[in-house]
């Protein structure tokens, strides 16, 4: 199972039940949920916690796109950690003394997996993170995090990032659906995951628009592999 679903509640509508509807309709399908600041900002560590214990699923992550010196980072995931997420996504670019190091160090302490930013998935992106890519999966490596994050929306560089990390590093992909990639291409190009939020959250029929999801990934990749 290589999806991952993004439970962003949009504005309007009350969070954690929100989150909680999704995940009910959901049925565990998916391989994780991935919750962030539109849910915890609105609902704190206490609606976090709600929604996390509903979720059954092999990962439960923290998209918190933590950017500061260790000390802070750490203070942050030991709360979320507390709501019981088990993966915490921070920025590479803080790099590695000072900052992840200290992190790290925080998350094998709680028993959780962190996952790197590495490019991100929209148009802007390109410009600034081109220039840093190598030394961005250079900090992925050095820290030995779980995984790396990296466009759906750009294949060659989840093509390139799988190349230069290896298989010892876990590529999840943002950007299928409302950014514009289609399910699969991440995964043809060398993802461990797709990261997909409103294909499937904003859909009529939720579980229905993931077991969409399922089959085109499937097709695509059976297709790209040749089998
Ligand atoms: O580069 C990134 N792009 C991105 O969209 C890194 C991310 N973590 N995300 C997240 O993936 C974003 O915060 C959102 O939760 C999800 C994509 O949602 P959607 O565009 O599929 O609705």
């Amino acid at each position: 199972m290589s999806l991952i679903v993004a439970l962003d509640p949009p504005e309007g509508v009350e969070g954690v039940r929100w989150c909680i509807s999704l995940i009910d309709r959901l049925d565990n399908v998916p391989a994780g949920f991935k919750v962030g600041l539109p849910l915890i900002v609105r609902e704190g560590v206490k609606g976090l916690r709600e929604v996390v214990s509903v979720m059954n699923t092999e990962l439960v992550i923290a998209d918190l796109k933590l950017a500061d010196i260790g000390y802070v980072m750490s203070l942050v995931t030991r709360a979320v950690a507390e709501a019981g997420v088990n993966t915490v996504i921070a920025h590479a670019f803080t790099g590695t003394e000072g900052a992840l190091e200290e992190l790290l160090r925080v998350c094998n302490e709680l028993g959780i997996k962190l996952v790197l930013v590495a490019f991100m998935s929209h148009l802007g992106a390109a410009k600034v993170m081109k220039k840093v890519f190598m030394d961005l999966l250079d900090v992925v490596k050095e820290i030995n995090a779980w995984g790396a994050v990296l466009p759906a929306t750009i294949p060659e560089v989840v093509r390139e990032g799988r190349r230069y990390l290896g298989t010892a590093f876990k590529i999840l992909s943002p950007g299928v659906g409302a950014q514009g990639a289609e399910p699969g291409d991440a995964l043809c190009a060398g993802a461990d995951y797709e990261i997909i939020g409103r294909l499937i959250t904003r859909a009529e029929n939720p579980l229905e628009a993931t077991f969409n999801v399922i089959r085109k990934q499937g097709e695509r990749v059976r297709a790209c592999r040749g089998t």
